[in-house]
């Protein structure tokens, strides 16, 4: 069942928003709610969409739908990134329909009109030569690559703060050696959830005793302060501290930054970083937490490293390890679905089968993704109730309240016209 809200009914329900607890269902459930979520939220914010890995070659493309909007993201001819609208400046039509490819030149198939990877119109056949080429290139968006990750931003003005991130999380990320990467696999799941109950989910592990092979290799204790720590948690708490005093040790003596910067909910391009070990081996997320690759990507002498964790509002997140990295990124499908994109992020030359075996690297996060999505359909089904109420958060959901927070301050700029 969708709840229908009107404009202001949308406008009320935002002011009125209480701090520390879960929003109301509409902001779940109504179509109001999902268009203005693309207006406000996914039109004026960087987003990330892509590795750089996924289009290795000129010419090699993603498209991504967001709400009414296409974007093609490409690599030109030069080697750089680019980005377009997928609409023909001819009589509009879309041009790429799928969602990866290669292309020479991106040719409309209703009437022919043909353009670069750069954008430029090549070729409009049979029209007067008065016609100017310069007058009809592909329409740009604003696209931004830190450390071998794509971001894009629909607006005309986007946020002003992205170099500033972009200037602080590249330290952190140029030792993982992104550019240098290759996909080694890509899931595509399509959760049945709005897109905040899916970004709500991974930024808590309060629900984390629901992953048994995440719970294998990863410290379950997200979040959470000496005071949260039940006699359940104390002895995996006790091995955390130890190893992240060890990997303090090590991060230091290889020059790697890892203070933890905390901006999720303090500027519009909200964002978090934070290094951290893992648990077992403490090398990657693998059923025993050693490396899934033999070869490493990061430009580390040890493996024994932990993840480099990142954070980013709105539709993000990310684990480097030596090994390997995983990138996900979360796209909003309709009220009640979200796609979430899943890349595993390999040495260019890593050779599989031999360097690494795609079922280990890929168990861990293959098998939380499942579980995950279970968990936000669930979510979903309880928010469409009409007997559902916001509830409160735990001090463990710390970050799911800085997401929410964030997305309401979003939303309240938006409707106040300052955005
Ligand atoms: O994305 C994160 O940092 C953590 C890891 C496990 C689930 N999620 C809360
Ligand atoms: Fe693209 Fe006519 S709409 S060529
Ligand atoms: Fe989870």
């Amino acid at each position: 069942m969708t709840f229908t809200t009107s404009a202001s009914g949308a406008a009320r329900l935002v002011a009125r928003r209480a701090v520390g607890q879960s929003l109301e269902a509409p902001f779940y459930t109504s179509e109001e709610f999902f268009a203005l979520d693309i207006e406000a939220v996914f039109a004026k914010h960087w987003l990330f969409v892509a590795a750089e890995a996924e289009l290795p070659e000129p010419g090699d493309y993603v498209t991504v739908a967001l709400g009414p909007y296409s974007v093609i993201v490409v690599r030109d001819d030069d080697d750089r990134v680019r980005a377009f609208h997928n609409v023909c400046r001819h009589r509009g039509a879309r041009l790429l329909h799928e969602e990866r490819g290669s292309v020479g030149n991106i040719v409309c198939g209703y009437h022919q009109w043909t353009y670069g990877v750069d954008g430029a119109l090549r070729h409009a056949p049979s029209q007067p030569p008065g016609l100017d080429p310069a007058c009809f290139g592909l329409r740009t968006v604003r696209v931004r690559t830190v450390g071998g990750l794509v971001f894009i931003c629909l607006a005309e003005e986007p946020p002003a703060d992205f170099d500033e991130v972009a200037a602080r999380i590249e330290p952190y990320l140029a030792p993982h050696r992104l550019a240098g990467a290759k996909v080694a696999a890509q899931t595509d799941l399509v959760e049945h959830g709005n897109w905040k109950l899916t970004m709500e989910n991974n930024r808590e592990c309060y629900h984390c005793g629901g992953h048994p092979e995440l719970q294998g290799c990863y410290f379950p204790t997200y979040g959470y302060e000496e005071q949260d720590i039940t006699p359940v948690l104390r002895p995996a708490y006790e091995r955390f501290l130890r190893a992240e005093a060890e990997a303090h040790r090590t991060y230091a003596s290889l020059g790697l930054p890892y203070a933890t910067i905390e901006e999720l909910d303090t500027r519009a391009t909200g964002f978090r970083i934070q290094r951290e070990p893992l648990d077992l081996a403490g090398e990657s997320f693998t059923p025993d937490g050693t490396a899934a690759s033999r070869r490493l990507l990061a430009d580390f002498p040890t493996a024994r490293l932990g993840r480099l964790a990142l954070h980013t509002q709105p539709n993000a997140w990310f684990h480097f390890m030596a090994d390997h990295a995983v990138t996900f990124a979360a796209i909003p499908l309709g009220a009640d679905r979200t796609l979430v994109r899943t890349t595993w992020l390999v040495h260019a030359d890593a050779v599989e089968g031999v360097d690494y075996d795609l079922d280990t690297m890929t168990k861990v996060w293959k098998a939380t993704n499942d579980q995950d999505a279970v968990l936000v359909a669930r979510a979903q089904q309880g928010v469409s109730s009409p007997a559902y109420l916001p509830g409160p958060y735990a001090p463990a959901e710390e970050q799911v309240e800085q997401f929410v927070h964030w997305y309401v301050a979003r939303l309240r700029a938006h409707l106040e016209g300052q955005l």
